[in-house]
């Protein structure tokens, strides 16, 4: 059966590919597995219909016949368990594959999300400089251990895998901010993660959306 994901009917990003979808439809497309879109927009997000599949009224959701999981990295992970492609068959290796999408998600993810939000919403506060320079160290610390970790390897442990591509996907939100570039293993990582083929599918779906509506 096609599972099914919804997906933002009008990004805010206007078609980069930073949406919650985007990891979803890499995933499908690295393990070759075709998926429908339901295109939603904020209303409908916030609707009892859209809220029994994602009880927050976020982007992204799945559906797969009487399965209903929200969550970006749930889905992920569900999508890598079922397929092969993405998780290693060694029961050790595929532990620790796991431990780099947990990583991404509640280590690294969460100081680059604190970061950006001064942008969005204080930059007319007098401490804005102050904050951005506090949070952009944080930043640094997590992306300096990251670094150091990785080394000259080309993924973070053996072959990519799902902890990759959550990591990369993750990481993609400080491109052009000056912070990955200070890395230069890391710089070179997501741009390795954004040449594979299934990248490319991925964000070409993603961006088709936007340039249908752009017309
Ligand atoms: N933890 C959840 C997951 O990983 O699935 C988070 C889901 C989430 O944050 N969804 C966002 C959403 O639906 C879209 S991805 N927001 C609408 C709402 O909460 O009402 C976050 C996002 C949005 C926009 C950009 N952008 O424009 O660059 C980047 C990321």
């Amino acid at each position: 059966m096609k599972p099914t994901i919804t997906a933002f009917a009008t990004s805010p990003d206007r078609g980069q590919g930073m949406a919650r979808d985007m990891p979803v439809r890499w995933a499908f497309e690295e393990v070759g597995q075709p998926y429908d879109v339901r295109l939603v927009s904020f209303a409908e997000m916030k609707q009892p219909a859209h809220l029994a599949h994602q009880p927050f009224g976020q982007i992204p959701s799945y559906e797969e016949g009487d399965l209903s999981l929200f969550e970006s990295g749930a889905i992920v992970f569900h999508i890598a368990q079922g397929h092969t492609g993405l998780l290693p068959e060694d029961a050790k290796a595929r532990a620790r594959a796991i431990t780099w999408m947990f990583a991404a998600l509640s280590t690294i993810e969460p100081v680059i999300t604190e970061w950006e939000t001064p942008e969005y919403f204080e930059q007319d506060k007098p401490w804005f400089q102050e904050r951005r320079a506090i949070l952009g160290d944080r930043v640094r610390k997590r992306l300096r251990a990251l670094s150091a970790r990785l080394g000259d390897a080309e993924w973070l442990d053996g072959g990519f895998s799902a902890g990759d591509l959550v990591m990369v996907q993750v990481l993609r939100r400080l491109t052009g901010s000056g912070l990955l570039e200070e890395f230069p293993n890391l710089a070179a990582y997501v741009a390795r993660g954004e040449a594979r083929p299934a990248f490319k599918r991925a964000f070409a779906a993603q961006r088709a959306v936007f340039e249908a509506q752009a017309g």
